[in-house]
């Protein structure tokens, strides 16, 4: 028997927990998560190898309505991993009911000539029989190659997941090295970090107007040492994520050199500055900038 490999991408609504569940089949935080949608802005990948198999996930950015260029440009790169894939995981919310946004994502799904898995995710929230009712509604919705209830969260059911999805690869090359575990480039990470805690530390509209970019990075002897810029789109905003007296923004520094310190196993010096990029989401130039398209 040869070796075997596939490349899988993540795809359904904001916040359904994609980063989550990409997070847990690579036993690694490669991608960010948190509590506000559309949080991840850019392909992921993210490779689980074993003797005789390599998986490659994709996660993307979550399928929604955009209403800035950058939303726009977010959802695109969803739908070119459809490109990528030889198999697609929908994930969905399962504690949130059916409704058009869903819809939306089966009529894109109905052109994917690829096996479609329905993956419903968050399962340790809610008790087995709404879980059968809800496996005969989805069913009746669209022909899925495997319906598989998970908890992304609590880790339930996910070997079963990997032990399905291993039947649908194919002899195939071993595309990253056995040790491999994500492609995104150290600044990249840093700069996630970063936006991860933000967003936490901020109110509803305000995470999706931030951004992070590295601008300086220096390895010293003994410490790793990171100037970081934040841009925001309006004064009002810079004022949020500086804080009173500093407070958020030396909370969130906090935050994130001290998971960069357990990342990268070295002391981080980390320095943030805020400034403001008037509409940036909606200027192509400043959102290749600043939202690491090129990445
Ligand atoms: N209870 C529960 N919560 C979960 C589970 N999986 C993810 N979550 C939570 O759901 C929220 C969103 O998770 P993410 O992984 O960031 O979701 P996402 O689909 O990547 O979201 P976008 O990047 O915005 O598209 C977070 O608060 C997670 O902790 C789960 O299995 N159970
Ligand atoms: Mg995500």
């Amino acid at each position: 028997m040869g070796f075997k490999s596939g490349f899988i991408t993540l795809v359904g609504r904001p916040n359904a927990g994609k980063s989550t569940l990409i997070n847990n089949l690579v036993n690694d935080k490669i991608a960010i998560v948190t509590n506000k949608p559309q949080t991840t802005r850019n392909i992921i990948r993210g490779v689980r190898t074993d003797e005789d198999s390599q998986m490659v996930f994709m996660d993307t950015p979550g399928i929604h309505k955009p209403k800035h260029k950058l939303g726009g440009s977010m959802i695109a790169k969803s739908y070119n991993s459809f490109n990528d894939a030889d198999l697609v995981y929908y994930v969905i919310d399962a504690t949130q009911k059916f409704g058009p946004g869903d819809q939306f994502v089966l009529d894109k799904l109905e052109k994917v000539d690829k096996p479609v898995f329905l993956i419903l995710n968050k399962i340790d929230r809610f008790s087995s029989d709404q879980l059968l009712e809800l496996l005969v509604a989805w069913q009746e919705r669209f022909n899925f190659a495997e319906m598989i209830p998970i908890s992304a969260l609590k880790d339930l059911n996910v070997e079963q997941l990997l032990t399905v999805t291993k039947t649908y690869l194919e002899d195939d090359l071993k595309y990253y090295a056995d040790d491999q575990v994500t492609d995104q480039g150290e600044d990249f990470l840093l700069s996630e970090i970063i936006r991860e805690k933000l967003i936490f530390a901020m109110e509803e509209e305000i995470p999706h107007s931030i951004a992070v970019i590295i601008e300086r990075k220096k390895q010293t002897k003994d410490r790793l040492i990171v100037d970081a810029l934040i841009a925001v789109e309006r004064d009002s905003q810079k004022g949020m994520v500086i804080g009173k007296g500093g407070h958020v923004l030396k909370k969130v520094g906090m935050l994130a050199r001290r998971d960069m310190e357990a990342k990268f196993q070295t002391k981080v010096f980390l320095k943030l500055y805020v400034t403001v990029e008037k509409d940036w989401r909606n200027n192509p130039k400043k959102m290749e900038q600043l939202s690491h398209s090129d990445e």
